[in-house]
């Protein structure tokens, strides 16, 4: 395999560090004003992208990389990719699905009992020392019991929550796109049809311009007062506005959000409601998932310059070999 210039477009995690240091000859875009005489001097040579903390793969930047062949992306989600353009230039554009499917359903179930029992405001009560100042955190308004979950995106990770839901006693319906081939759980092609049947939705949606505020004031109030809503996929599938609006006024009655519209951000409209559950976008941020979905990453790019075949290539770049 010849030793091709990669970019990489942010910080990488040691694993893509070390694993593309071994195989190729490695390039760090810098931030502007330094970006566009980098790109004007390196992009021509550069035949492989690294992409990494969410920066903007479109067809300007595209057009900075006319020997582009490959743009591996960190992640399961590539909403920071225009991967639509890349299929028309023929560039391959490579995600890491599988790998974290199990770890971001267990922080789905974990972000899920978390907000039904208000574990996080029960353990700062404790943290604080209300427990001793004040007595017995207040008995939590909601509770798994009784919940019929509806999820919102029915992939792989959606599948593999809605088996740990079950587990738990609860039943699970879907909305996608489409129904899923061989599926017996009820479908939903309408997502206000199905907020209105359930009391629980789970977004694993990805995000982009399709799934846009796809969840807002409608689809909340159709959720109802004993409603809670968890968001595991992105942020832009929900309108935080009208989100904020419905915990304002009790139009739903609690949420769990991992993921937001900004990030990193300190949401304090959301924060402002105690007893809702906001993590910092942790759903595969274990050591071991990151390091399986590093490793995906670089052998993306070797496999594709050793053998011209990407292992895991997106639906809008299929490789036929
Ligand atoms: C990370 C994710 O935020 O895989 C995804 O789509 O949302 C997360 O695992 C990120 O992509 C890793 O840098």
């Amino acid at each position: 395999m010849d030793r091709a210039d990669v970019l990489a477009t942010g910080p990488m995690m040691q694993r893509i560090e070390d694993g593309v240091l071994a195989h190729f000859t490695v390039h760090r875009l810098p931030a502007p004003p330094e970006r566009d005489a980098f790109l004007a001097a390196i992009g021509p040579r550069i035949r492989g992208v690294v992409a990494v903390g969410h920066a903007r793969v479109d067809g300007a930047f595209m057009d900075r990389l006319p020997k582009l062949e490959i743009v591996a992306n960190m992640g399961v989600g590539y909403d920071s990719i225009d991967a639509a353009e890349a299929g028309r230039r023929g560039i391959i554009v490579t995600n890491t699905p599988d790998v974290l499917t199990e770890e971001v359903a267990d922080t789905a179930l974990g972000l899920l009992l978390m907000t039904v029992r208000e574990l996080g405001a029960a353990e700062r009560w404790l943290r604080e020392g209300r427990w001793v100042a004040k007595g017995h955190y207040p008995l939590t308004r909601t509770t798994l019991r009784g919940r019929t979950v509806g999820i919102v995106g029915f992939g792989r990770i959606g599948r593999a929550i809605a088996e740990r839901i079950e587990a738990f006693g609860l039943p699970v319906v879907y909305h996608n796109r489409r129904p899923v081939e061989g599926e017996s759980r009820r479908y939903y092609p309408d997502l206000i049809a199905m907020a209105r049947e359930v009391d629980t939705l789970i977004s694993v949606l990805p995000g982009g311009d399709a799934t846009h505020h796809l969840i807002g004031a409608e689809v909340l109030a159709a959720l109802g007062s004993d409603g809670v809503l968890i968001n595991i996929g992105r942020g832009t599938v929900v309108d935080e506005a009208a989100l904020v609006d419905a915990l304002d006024r009790g139009v739903i009655a609690s949420a769990g959000l991992d993921v937001f519209e900004v990030e990193p951000c300190r949401p304090d409209r959301l924060i402002a409601h105690e007893r809702i559950t906001l993590l910092p976008h942790v759903g595969s941020a274990s050591r071991h998932t990151r390091d399986l979905m590093g490793q995906l990453v670089v052998d993306n790019l070797k496999s594709w310059f050793e053998s011209r075949k990407p292992l895991t290539p997106v639906a809008e770049t299929p490789w036929a070999g």
